[in-house]
């Protein structure tokens, strides 16, 4: 059987979107796997368009799913179309626009709120048994959506290879079990079907996130 996975994407760039190469990542291991893929993207605003040579955000407006279909090569649905029933796992590749446009988290931070229309979607995984994996910064909307779950954003003790670390602190304050793991490491929720790593929240090379994805999208479609 054919697994259909959705994939669910939050702009284009690191600062102020989906991370790209996570994302791209995430689509040659399913490609490889035999997966069938669709994409999709809320139909909103972005927080704000990062400048990523300076870092900074600029006075630009750029809509999440339009700068999504750059990713895409154009193949991508507006988020309320996800029909759960059509698809037997879903994957959030990281990148700011989680923390920025898929939830506040990146303005909020523990008081933080998910998207509904993302909470949804995970929430419809989950109570229909489909798995989901989710990298980088993303494990925190399942911190939200899925209470008390399980997740590892990287390492707890912040050092060279882990400059974010705060973050797995901050996912236990919200209730989640955090299980520390390497770059080309996940940890699975056996319970919630949850598979989840670091990507780049550890300082590492491209190809060592790339292999840390390879190990997610084989262990969310050995569930699927
Ligand atoms: C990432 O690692 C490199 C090499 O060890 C180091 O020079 C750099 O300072 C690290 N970056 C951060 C943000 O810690
Ligand atoms: C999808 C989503 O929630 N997008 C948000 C992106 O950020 C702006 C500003 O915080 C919000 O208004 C959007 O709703």
């Amino acid at each position: 059987m054919v697994k259909r996975v959705a994939v669910v994407l939050s702009g284009c760039g690191v600062y102020d979107g989906t991370e790209v190469h996570e994302a791209s990542a995430v689509l040659v291991h399913l490609s490889r796997a035999g997966a069938e893929v669709k994409m999709f993207a809320p139909n909103v605003d972005q927080m704000h368009v990062v400048n990523h040579c300076e870092g900074k955000p600029t006075a630009e407006k750029r809509n999440v799913l339009q700068e999504s279909a750059r990713i895409a090569r154009g193949d991508v649905s507006d988020l309320i179309k996800l029909d759960v029933t059509a698809f037997n796992a879903l994957v959030i590749p990281g990148g700011f626009g989680v923390a920025k446009n898929l939830s506040d988290w990146a303005v909020k931070g523990k008081d933080f709120q998910v998207m509904p229309q993302v909470e949804k979607v995970i929430k419809g995984f989950h109570a229909a048994g489909k798995p989901l994996a989710l990298c980088c910064i993303s494990p925190v909307l399942a911190a939200r959506a899925l209470p008390g779950c399980e997740i590892t954003v990287g390492h707890d003790v912040e050092c060279k290879s882990w400059p974010h670390a705060q973050t797995a602190t901050a996912l236990k304050e919200l209730g989640c079990k955090h299980v520390n793991k390497g770059v080309g490491e996940v940890h699975i929720d056996v319970k919630n079907k949850l598979v989840t790593t670091s990507a780049f929240m550890c300082n590492a090379s491209v190809h060592e996130v790339f292999d840390g994805l390879g190990v997610m999208v084989t262990e969310l479609l050995k569930m699927a």
